[in-house]
């Protein structure tokens, strides 16, 4: 066994990453069917100028912690990289200064793998891919015409979200409280022909399959949210000229959430585009002035429109009439711009009493308000409110209560005869169940350059016709100005459209839009496991026995899209047969921010950027990797402590040097019955990603083995082991300081003694609102966040907090008590 000297990483960390790569020693294994796999992705980083960022690193590093574990555990484990290298800063870059986007996107990548290198993660570097390069992008065109062979790729002209500054069409994710996500400009609508993916389609599997996957609670909910299912009632309204004895018959559908509000529907409401004005053009009196609001209309984006807070403006369509079918009177019909075309049905019926928009509209419209829903108990209402809602001159919008004024309805009581009232509408033929989403098809057509070339031709009369798949790639030219003017770059290469007229004649054209980088990003996790498959995007077996994903890491920024985008892939695929999974991300994590030293927002602006190579050269990459799975839970946003981070240096110094008190046999009850809890404890934080507490208590160990006067070499070797996914340099060093064979990254897990943990159980008392109401055995000073996920699975607690299990608090008093505060 050799002595250490002194401390000094950077002898050391360079060159056993050298040996590791040179050794393969991560290399994606072949994986035969049922065998035990691991998955460990990150997401896809966008390759910027300015190198990794400390993000970066803090994700990158809790997925080699998970990838390094399971390798030791027998698990086979891929941990891939790749590169988002298309999109708008590269292309902004090269406006500015003229260097090609390929040129400047290239060089950033070199800079990206040499600092991913220098953290020691243990990626497999043969599966690197990079959206920009034609062998990867021929798969993105592929795929582009699968969906238009299936009729899920479409072109349609569509106002569309446009930003003056960025000269593009933004889809509706991209459009951030009405400013363009990228440079904050105010977004405005226009009219394009634009592509789409019916994404749509796919709305109910999208919705049901999230109860399939471990994800944040959280991010599930901003996933339905945005999916935005809502299920409700399609009712019939009939349009007449008013008084009129015999009607033309126009039948005006609505969708609503509350149809035993209907015997209160008093007026109707459409969006400015439906086509009911251009039915009854002739009939109505005040074309004029409805052309003129629709006109106005156009000028506002969907935020502004739906603003609660905004004056609801709208205009009487003077010369026809609605009949509501449950009371058979004539309501008169408005055009409003809250009302969205593309929402339901494109048109409401309003019912004042009930619905706070509606209400407002009433009041400014001197329309009729009818309270139909009696809330029986006053609750928190004072006896005024009580009995204005019972006259109608306070809105009351709670899905509570007796109907009244309602003829058929009337005595029934909400919610419970809900089904009662869907019955009676259903018989009387107003109307009958429907389903809406909020989220619509997925613009994927950009007006820029630095994207994959869609694979459409034009023929002389502008029809579409899908590029032949032997003919992909579709490359991207290089003769082309990045000036933006509005039009697509594309338009002005030559070569683009010299290569089109040469193989399909003359007049034939090029489509020249590129697409959304969010396309090249929801499927790269499948060719990250074949590279170099030029017959397939994937093979299936590769993908059926790797996929889905064992721990993606993501910013929580990426929750809505990417995440939606990609499981449409990977369903689509699967209806295709080419794979027999539904869902690509089993298990996924998010990193929260990373806070400057000052606790703001790390930028350039403020001057509190910390650049992770840099701390790497200062301390090594050990600390860095340690310190930053230490600062806290990896979800959480954390502010960069560097004393926090010299201690870890300092503790890593302190292992360095214990290795001197290793002796061959040491006879020790605590040194035992320590490393067993630890051994037991890192298995328990890496399946639940909480690697934080992992490390603390490698650090409460050496504080302890620090007073031992000699440490016992198994418990050392397995101490190094288990510390390696964390600090896989410092271990490897000693590791072979001890004389053992290489590599400590080849070891398998050790097994830990269940008799040395019996002492450490604990019975922690689960109370709801203060009263007792089950117990949950946990292991000593387990941590809050542990002990609530135990309590959640419990039956008694679950039937407490009802099936959402969610509560308004939760006070917990290490080793005795969890109480939880219901909502
Ligand atoms: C009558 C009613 C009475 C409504 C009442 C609510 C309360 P969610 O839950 O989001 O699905 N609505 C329907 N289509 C619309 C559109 N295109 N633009 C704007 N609003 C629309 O909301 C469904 C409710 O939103 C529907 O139920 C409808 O108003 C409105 F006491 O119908 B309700």
């Amino acid at each position: 066994m050799k002595k250490t000297k002194g401390f000094n990483p950077s002898e050391y960390e360079r060159k056993w990453q050298k040996k590791w790569e040179e050794d393969k020693l991560y290399k994606m294994p072949d994986l035969k069917k049922g065998e035990k796999k691991f998955y460990s992705l990150y997401s896809f980083p966008y390759p910027s100028g300015a190198g990794i960022h400390v993000g970066h690193a803090e994700g990158m590093v809790a997925n080699d912690v998970a990838a390094r574990f399971f390798r030791m555990k027998g698990r086979k484990v891929v941990y891939p990289m790749g590169w988002d290298s298309f999109g708008l800063p590269a292309e902004n870059y090269a406006i500015k200064t003229g260097v090609h986007p390929h040129d400047n996107t290239e060089e950033a990548i070199a800079t990206f793998i040499k600092q991913i290198k220098a953290l020691g993660v243990s990626v497999d570097w043969k599966t690197e891919v990079g959206a920009h390069r034609p062998d990867y992008y021929k798969w993105t065109q592929w795929i582009f015409l699968q969906l238009y062979k299936n009729g899920l790729a479409y072109k349609k002209s569509a106002p569309v979200n446009w930003c003056p500054s960025c000269q593009t069409a933004l889809a509706n994710e991209q459009v951030i409280e009405g400013k363009c996500e990228r440079c904050d400009t105010d977004v405005i609508q226009k009219d394009m022909d634009q592509w789409f993916f019916k994404i749509t389609e796919y709305a109910d599997r999208l919705s049901k399959d999230l109860d399939e996957v471990d994800w944040p609670e959280s991010t599930k909910i901003q996933q339905r949210n945005w999916i935005g299912r809502s299920e409700g009632t399609k009712i019939r309204f009939e349009i007449r000229k008013p008084k009129a004895e015999t009607s033309q018959k126009y039948e005006l559908m609505v969708f609503t959430t509350r149809p035993d509000t209907i015997y209160g529907a008093t007026f109707m409401v459409i969006a400015p585009e439906h086509d009911l004005v251009k039915k009854f053009k002739k009939s109505i009196e005040n074309i004029n002035e409805i052309n003129e609001y629709i006109e106005k209309t156009k000028k506002k984006s969907e935020l502004e429109r739906t603003d609660l807070n905004k004056d609801k403006s709208g205009i009487e369509i003077k010369g026809i009439v609605a009949i509501n079918p449950a009371t058979g009177e004539e309501i008169p019909v408005f055009i409003a711009d809250y009302v969205l075309l593309t929402y339901g049905e494109g048109a409401i019926m309003g019912v004042p009493a009930h619905d706070d928009r509606d209400f407002d509209f009433a009041k400014r419209y001197n329309i009729k308000i009818v309270a139909v829903i009696d809330p029986i108990k006053k609750g928190d209402l004072s006896d005024k409110e009580f009995k204005e809602i019972k006259s109608g001159k306070r809105v009351y919008s709670e899905f509570k209560g007796k109907c009244i004024n309602s003829e058929k309805f009337d005595g029934f009581e909400l919610p419970n005869d809900k089904k009662k009232v869907i019955d009676i509408i259903k018989k009387a033929g107003w109307g009958k169940e429907a389903v809406s989403y909020k989220f619509r098809d997925w613009l994927v057509s950009r007006q820029r350059y630095w994207g994959c070339p869609i694979p459409i031709v034009y023929d002389p009369d502008g029809n579409p016709h899908p590029v032949d798949e032997k003919d992909l790639p579709i490359e991207l030219p290089k003769d082309v100005d990045f000036k933006p003017t509005g039009e697509s770059p594309l338009v002005y290469s030559k070569e683009f459209h010299r290569s089109a007229e040469e193989k399909y004649g003359k007049g034939w054209k090029r489509e020249v839009d590129t697409m959304d980088t969010f396309v090249d990003s929801s499927w790269y996790y499948f060719r990250h496991l074949d590279t170099g498959n030029d017959k397939e995007f994937v093979s299936s077996g590769k993908a059926n026995n790797w996929l889905p994903t064992d721990l993606y890491m993501i910013g929580a920024e990426h929750i809505v899209l990417h995440l939606l985008y990609s499981r449409f892939f990977t369903k689509f695929f699967q209806d295709q047969g080419y794979i027999n999974f539904s869902e690509p991300f089993y298990k996924m994590r998010h990193m929260g921010l990373i806070q400057g030293p000052d606790g703001r927002k790390m930028s350039k602006r403020w001057g509190n950027v910390i650049n992770p190579i840099d701390e790497v050269e200062k301390y090594g990459a050990d600390t860095l990797r340690m310190y930053e799975m230490f600062m806290g839970p990896l979800s959480e946003a954390k502010v960069w402590n560097d004393k926090t981070e010299s201690g870890v240096y300092r503790f890593l110094r302190k292992i360095w040097k214990l290795q001197d008190k290793v002796e061959e046999k040491v006879d020790s009850d605590t040194q035992y019955s320590w490393i067993n809890r630890v051994i037991k404890k890192i298995e328990d934080d890496v399946e639940r990603v909480n690697f934080n507490t992992s490390i603390a208590k490698f650090m409460e160990f050496s504080n302890i083995l620090l007073n031992e006067k000699s440490i016992d070499r198994s418990v050392w070797e397995n101490f190094l082991i288990v510390m390696a996914s964390f600090a896989p340099h410092i271990t490897e060093e000693l590791w072979e300081k001890l004389g053992n064979d290489y590599s400590i990254h080849q070891q398998p897990w050790p097994k830990y003694d269940k008799k040395a943990l019996e002492d450490d159980e604990i019975e922690i008392a689960i109370q709801i609102n203060g009263k007792l109401r089950s117990t949950v055995s946990v292991k000593k000073d387990e941590i809050e966040e542990v002990v609530i996920e135990e309590a959640l699975k419990d039956k008694k607690i679950q039937r407490y907090l009802g099936k959402k299990k969610t509560y308004r608090k939760a006070i917990f008093v290490p080793n005795r008590i969890l109480n939880f505060i219901p909502e």
